[in-house]
């Protein structure tokens, strides 16, 4: 069933049952109710009212012409008017666009102008709306205040809640454009239909053993894949109740996780390692809860072996990526194996191919190869651009994942690196070739590669070889300009702060930058 059948289906069957409870921000345990003085409201919302209030936002979307197929895309912090945008949006057909507030300007053009986006909000504090984009009819800006103001359109207007929506999409239809950093230089968007929504939220809810009365604390950004489908949509797949957190913040996190209150919590590794750094740690157990997850990143060892010690729970670690959503598991029951990301969820088919000679590598063979999957789940290609959507996928239908991986004879999966160059910090991805791009426009930059160094904190940080047009500032200054002139075109996450000056870049005979060299001299930071 769809993902937003199920949902219709609960907001009948249940309207009484607490479907979001967005948590006032600043109170340490996250359960009581009102507000302090300066926070951020709490808001709550029963699947009843859900659907009520996505019925009032539908309206008020179609009453702007909104219609299926078009791109309605949306710059704003977590919180209701996002969630309801983009539930709304899909309801109706159209493509859901979300983007990350850190996206500058110059990045916020890309996306806009690629997707052809007809509808844009944005947030007043977010940076100004490009202009010149012909496609882009109205921008809707919203306070900052934080104050929900999707909560507004259910209350200014007018909009008839029980007026029906309409068929629902098709399984083909599209729904959701999410960009990811290209290995080109320029981010594609990747275009995820109801069908590849529909087909993980299920995978997951058999996996993972989701149910009605699980409570799940949602930390991470709604402008990914693991936010906005592998925690929330899936939370509300299973008709159970969903408490945000605005942001995340590790002494609030380990006393709402502490408090007994959830059932149900995932995150990147860069959070669970800051979890156990945190000093209020020491008096945490979290035994307790049915399923903590960990993904978007290769889990460390060292975090998933002294969290168990710490905490009492060993996380399960998945593995996935924005073109697909999940793949492959732990299981809830048997095994969650350390360095392993476990076994192929329901419906997704996993191989593993040698990358030079094509050949599909049986568990009995030199092992380690490029990961394909196949499924339901995978996306059908990327925006607008069949050269890297045909680059993705072979001749018969696998999506090559650009991970290099081995299986063990009992079928679970080991992760080993990338086969191209991505860098992830964090838990988001970063393309060198994106940042390259920037670097190279700066008048005193002659070329630049750019490399993933370890990194405590991040688990991985984009570092920046570069070879001057005409050596002439210090490099000091100069660091501190290219920096600048990063900040102002890519999101702060993406732009190097350390750089290394060369005379010029190793290339082989066709003149290709080789990176090896450069990971072998700079890398270990
Ligand atoms: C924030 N900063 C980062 C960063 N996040 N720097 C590098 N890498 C990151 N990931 C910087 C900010 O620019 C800022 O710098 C400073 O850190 C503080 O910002 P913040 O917003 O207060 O950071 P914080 O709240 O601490 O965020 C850290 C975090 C967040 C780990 C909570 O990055 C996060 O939620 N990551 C999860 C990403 C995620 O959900 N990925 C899923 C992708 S989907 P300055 O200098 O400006 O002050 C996917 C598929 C799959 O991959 O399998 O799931």
């Amino acid at each position: 069933m769809s993902v937003l059948a199920t949902l219709e289906k609960h907001i009948r069957a249940q309207p009484e049952r607490l479907a979001l409870r967005i948590l006032a921000d600043g109170l340490a345990d996250g359960l009581a109710d009102g507000l302090a003085d300066g926070d951020a409201p709490e808001i709550t919302l029963t699947y009843g009212q859900l659907g009520e209030t996505l019925a009032a936002t539908g309206t008020y979307l179609r009453s702007l012409g909104l219609k299926a197929g078009d791109r309605l895309a949306f710059q704003l912090p977590k919180g209701l008017s996002f969630i309801l945008l983009h539930w709304a949006a899909l309801r109706l057909g159209a493509i859901s666009l979300p983007l990350n507030p850190a996206y500058p300007a110059a990045e916020l053009s890309h996306f806009l102008r690629d997707s052809g986006a007809r509808f844009f909000f944005r947030s007043a504090d977010m940076p100004p709306c490009p202009v010149d984009l012909p496609a882009l009819e109205k921008v809707f800006t919203i306070a900052a205040d934080g104050i929900e103001e999707a909560t507004r359109f259910k209350e200014t207007a007018c909009f008839d809640t029980t007026t029906p929506f309409g068929p629902l999409p098709l399984p083909e239809q599209p729904a959701v454009l999410i960009y990811t950093s290209g290995t080109t230089g320029r981010p594609k968007g990747a275009l995820l239909s109801h069908l590849n929504l529909a087909a993980n939220a299920a995978a997951l809810h058999d996996a993972w053993g989701w149910r009605r009365d699980d409570v799940l604390l949602h930390v991470l950004p709604l402008f990914h894949v693991h936010g906005l489908f592998v925690a929330l949509q899936n939370a509300w797949y299973a008709g159970a109740t969903v408490h945000l957190r605005r942001r995340f913040d590790a002494a609030t996190t380990l006393a709402d996780l502490n408090s007994g209150a959830y059932s149900v919590f995932m995150a990147v590794p860069t959070i669970h390692a800051r979890l156990m750094q945190h000093l209020d740690c020491r008096h945490c157990d979290f035994r307790h809860l049915r399923l903590m997850t960990s993904g978007s990143d290769r889990l460390p060892d060292t975090v998933f072996q002294q969290f168990e010690a710490r905490f009492g729970y060993r996380l399960l670690e998945r593995y996935g990526m924005t073109e697909t959503g999940m793949n492959l598991s732990n299981p809830l029951h048997g095994e969650r194996r350390r360095g392993s990301v476990g076994l192929p969820l329901p419906g997704v088919e996993a191989r593993i191919v040698d990358r030079q000679s094509g050949a599909i590598l049986e568990d009995d063979q030199t092992p380690i190869g490029e990961l394909e999957i196949r499924g339901a789940h995978v996306f059908r290609g990327y925006w607008q651009n069949p050269p890297a959507t045909a680059a993705a996928f072979t001749a018969d239908g696998w999506l090559r994942t650009g991970d290099l991986a081995s299986r063990a004879a009992d079928g679970y999966y080991t992760l080993h690196g990338r086969a191209n160059d991505l860098i992830i910090s964090g838990g988001l991805n970063i393309y060198p070739a994106e940042v390259e791009r920037v670097l190279t426009a700066h008048p005193n930059v002659a070329a630049a590669a750019v490399i993933g160094c370890s990194d405590e904190r991040w688990g991985e940080r984009p570092l920046a070889v570069v070879v001057l047009q005409k050596p002439q500032l210090e490099e000091a200054a100069l660091t501190a300009a290219l920096r600048q002139h990063c900040r102002s075109q890519l999101a702060p996450y993406k732009c190097p702060e350390q750089y290394r000056f060369l005379p010029e870049l190793p290339r082989n005979s066709m003149g290709k930058i080789q990176k090896g060299p450069l990971r072998a001299r700079f890398a270990s930071g």
